[in-house]
């Protein structure tokens, strides 16, 4: 039987959901104006008042802000509540230029924590559970995040944070965890471990998985599945928004639901930055109507994904979002074809291959050229040169179909490439180099 951390609100019907969403954004909007000067020139540039927004159908008056406003902004310029009423910040792992630091006020953790307590719960969660949060803790708000929302269902919460892999492990079977948080890749890894280490699914006390901070296929979803005999969910959020929590899958594993009770989605073309309709994939766009401390309005997330209404089987009533295919600054033009690295790994997995690649991107003589190294499984490890070069055409051509492009494979032995505890690292572009 479906399971709810907050069933009032997570199945409410539409109207309620709508009514919650026109209130909120009308306070918030008039908070933003009075407190942070950012949005009142921002609104009075775009000839608007808080008194020209009446409901959500009103929300794409407001202007777009950017991860740049962010960075402009930094580090106090978006505060919405005094700094003695904040109490805690985290930061993104951004590699470029100024990190992006949002700020919360005891609230502003309380409703995050509870997002990610429907999340726990979502994947079968309750106080008898132990969950094994493997997510990095300090600035990152993974481990945080999933922490606090852990707390709050009451189960009992195993703080390892990323790596020491054997360490996880052993806690894995010494306590007998029942719920694994992590990013995608790492569970592949612990997984990829615990199979060397002679463990079973079966002889693997978890059960589930709450895995996200990165694009993952659904393929390497079955992968993982199978490896660690658990059923594995979908976890969405930002530094920006909040943290984990911001969407989160339930047992139809068919997009992640977001909690629209704090949280008003939009997809929009990111060309044109107009609204689209459910069904088509743009850019995602949030807008934090109950935020205090860092009150993001019609925030441009880069992700792209799109939205659906549809009823879904688990119960929860909010717009579910899809599982995002990539960013708008993740994509690559390659040769003028948009390749998101997630179809690279589809096509790697569909066959047989684990989510241990790397994809090379350079220019030689102005022509772009893009290769992937994949791991072989040991399974079918060999030196056979013939059959190598069997393997590679076989990739070369099921690239081909799904790109449109030639793309080379390079086949690498088992474990050559670095695995990653946090966030993998897929993409090298020399041209940016
Ligand atoms: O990654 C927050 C988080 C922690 C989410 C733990 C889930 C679990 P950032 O480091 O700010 O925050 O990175 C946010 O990661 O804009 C997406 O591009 C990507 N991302 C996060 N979750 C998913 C997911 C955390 N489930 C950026 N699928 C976002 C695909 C994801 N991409």
């Amino acid at each position: 039987m479906e399971r709810y951390y907050q069933k009032d609100i997570e199945c409410a019907d539409r109207a309620s959901i709508q009514a919650i969403q026109d209130e909120r954004l009308i306070k918030q909007v008039r908070h933003v104006w009075e407190k942070v000067p950012f949005y009142r020139h921002k609104m009075e540039e775009a000839g608007l008042t808080p008194s020209d927004i009446h409901s959500t159908a009103d929300l794409h008056k407001l202007p777009f802000i950017s991860k740049d406003d962010l960075k402009d902004q930094y580090p106090y310029g978006l505060l919405g509540k005094p700094l003695k009423e904040c109490v805690r910040i985290q930061s993104t792992s951004g590699t470029t230029g100024k990190r992006v630091v949002a700020f919360y006020t005891q609230h502003d953790i309380d409703i995050w924590e509870e997002c990610c307590a429907r999340a726990i719960v979502a994947a079968g969660g309750t106080d008898e559970d132990v969950v094994q949060i493997s997510y990095g803790y300090g600035l990152f708000t993974g481990g945080p995040g999933l922490n606090g929302g852990s707390h709050k269902v009451g189960s009992l919460t195993v703080p390892t944070s990323s790596g020491n892999t054997d360490r996880q492990i052993m806690f894995i079977m010494d306590l007998q965890s029942t719920i694994l948080c992590c990013t995608p890749s790492y569970a592949a890894y612990l997984g990829e471990r615990m199979k060397e280490m002679g463990y079973t699914p079966d002889q693997i006390p978890l059960k589930a998985g709450i895995f996200g901070a990165e694009a993952w296929s659904e393929e390497m979803r079955t992968d993982i599945e199978k490896t660690l005999g658990i059923k594995a969910y979908d976890i969405y959020g930002l530094t920006e928004i909040s943290g984990p929590g911001v969407s989160f899958g339930c047992s139809a594993q068919n997009g992640m639901h977001i909690n629209e009770d704090h949280f008003i989605a939009e997809v929009i073309d990111p060309e044109t930055g107009e609204v689209l309709p459910d069904g088509e994939y743009g850019e995602l766009v949030f807008t934090c109507i109950d935020k205090e401390a860092f009150p993001l309005i019609r925030y441009r997330t880069r992700d792209i994904c799109y939205l659906t209404h549809e009823k879904c089987s688990c119960g929860r009533t909010h717009v579910r979002m899809s599982k995002p295919k990539g960013r708008t600054d993740d994509m690559l033009i390659i040769r003028g074809v948009n390749v998101f690295p997630s179809q690279i790994e589809t096509v790697l997995m569909n066959n047989g291959y684990a989510a241990n690649y790397q994809i090379i991107v350079d220019r030689v003589n102005n022509t772009d050229t893009l290769d992937v190294h994949v791991e072989m499984t040991p399974e079918m490890f060999t030196d056979n040169l013939g059959e190598i070069q069997e393997r590679q055409n076989v990739l070369v051509d099921d690239l081909k179909s799904m790109l449109g492009l030639k793309a080379k494979v390079t086949l690498v032995a088992p474990k050559s490439i670095a695995r990653s505890e946090g966030k993998a690292v897929r993409i090298i572009d020399k041209r940016k180099i």
